[in-house]
């Protein structure tokens, strides 16, 4: 009863921000469309044994038995498909630098529910999948698929239609990911805690959420047409309405430092200059800068001499979470 998974990050062009309902549910808010990173990964191992007292995790190496309450509504939810009660002991490794702010809870979840299903050999459709990942941590159920994915909020209070799927393949348009790391610390204020401070207190949270429809429209038409200048405008301006929502919260949630901004200006300059290239920002310091085919190389030379920017990573649009059972053991 053990299989191993590996799952990729991803990156929200559109975001998700704020829950319909945060309980066990997880259920969004708005949907968010995102792209599947080939360079970014988390790899996973799950392994049922009577012998256990109780579930154990242990990430990069270190014990965390704190996350182990959010592990467990994913794998309770397997365990009770396949009639098993034995604890499992979980071992996750991210091949990216702990604390960049490139949000490891989605490839982590993503291979978690994907390794745990195998190991139990409970045979789930991606969708499916997708909707135990997404209770895990919401951006998980994106990093079930490869590409250019879709995550719907949904309208049932059961959760059953909030799932991802594939909207576009990565080959389709090869875009490119230059990250800016501008800080190397654990953020202040977690996204979960982030998400239910701006639903509760700010005055903008309303019309951030009315307007999704109508951004989620223009990505999805952007993406379908490879239309870069309509996704850099629409991106570019849902990721800083999601933060104008998160700094009128009470108290303000600010997650941007100089260095971040300073990006964000170097990126605009950029484009000014004839380079296809827009920028989105997460809950935390890093500034993503998003490229077309082939422009990474001009975009993180222009950002590593940002002053404040302590490391660039790169990738490109890689496939889906991939499970497999170990020969032995
Ligand atoms: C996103 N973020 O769409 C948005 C943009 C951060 C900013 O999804 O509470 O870790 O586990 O469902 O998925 C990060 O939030 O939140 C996130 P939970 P999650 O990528």
């Amino acid at each position: 009863m053990k299989a191993a998974a590996r799952a990729r990050a991803n990156i929200a062009l559109l975001k998700y921000w704020g829950k319909a309902d945060d309980g066990p549910l997880n259920i969004p808010a708005v949907g968010s469309i995102s792209i599947t990173l080939d360079a970014l990964w988390s790899d996973t191992e799950v392994h049922f044994d009577g012998s256990l007292a109780a579930d154990e995790l242990t990430l990069n190496g270190q014990h965390r038995p704190e996350q182990l309450d959010r592990v467990r509504r994913c794998l309770d939810l397997l365990r009770g498909r396949a009639g098993v009660k034995r604890p499992a002991r979980i071992t996750s490794r991210n091949n990216f630098p702990t604390g960049a702010g490139l949000a490891s809870s989605a490839s982590g979840y993503a291979a978690l529910t994907a390794a745990a299903a195998a190991a139990l050999d409970v045979k789930l459709t991606a969708r499916e999948l997708s909707i135990v990942a997404r209770q895990g941590s919401g951006s998980a159920a994106r990093s079930v698929f490869g590409g250019f994915v879709e995550m719907h909020a949904g309208m049932r209070p059961d959760g059953s239609d909030s799932y991802a799927e594939p909207l576009m393949p990565a080959e389709a348009w090869p875009l490119e990911l230059v990250v800016a790391v501008t800080a190397r610390s654990e953020k202040q204020v977690s996204s979960r805690a982030g998400m239910t401070r701006s639903a509760a207190t700010s005055p903008y949270f309303p019309a951030w959420v009315a307007r999704s429809p109508v951004d989620l429209k223009q990505g999805r038409e952007a993406i379908l047409k490879r239309d870069f200048e309509s996704l850099a405008d629409v991106a570019e301006r849902n990721c800083l309405s999601m933060h104008g929502a998160a700094m009128a919260a009470r108290p303000p949630l600010l997650y941007w430092n100089g260095a971040t901004i300073a990006c964000l200006e170097a990126v605009r300059e950029l484009r000014r200059g004839g380079v296809p290239v827009f920028f989105t920002i997460d809950a935390g310091p890093q500034l993503k800068a998003v490229c077309a085919p082939g422009e990474s190389a001009a975009v993180r030379e222009a950002l590593t001499d940002v002053p404040g920017v302590v490391d660039v990573l790169q990738s490109g649009l890689g496939c889906g979470v991939e499970a497999a059972i170990p020969d032995s053991g």
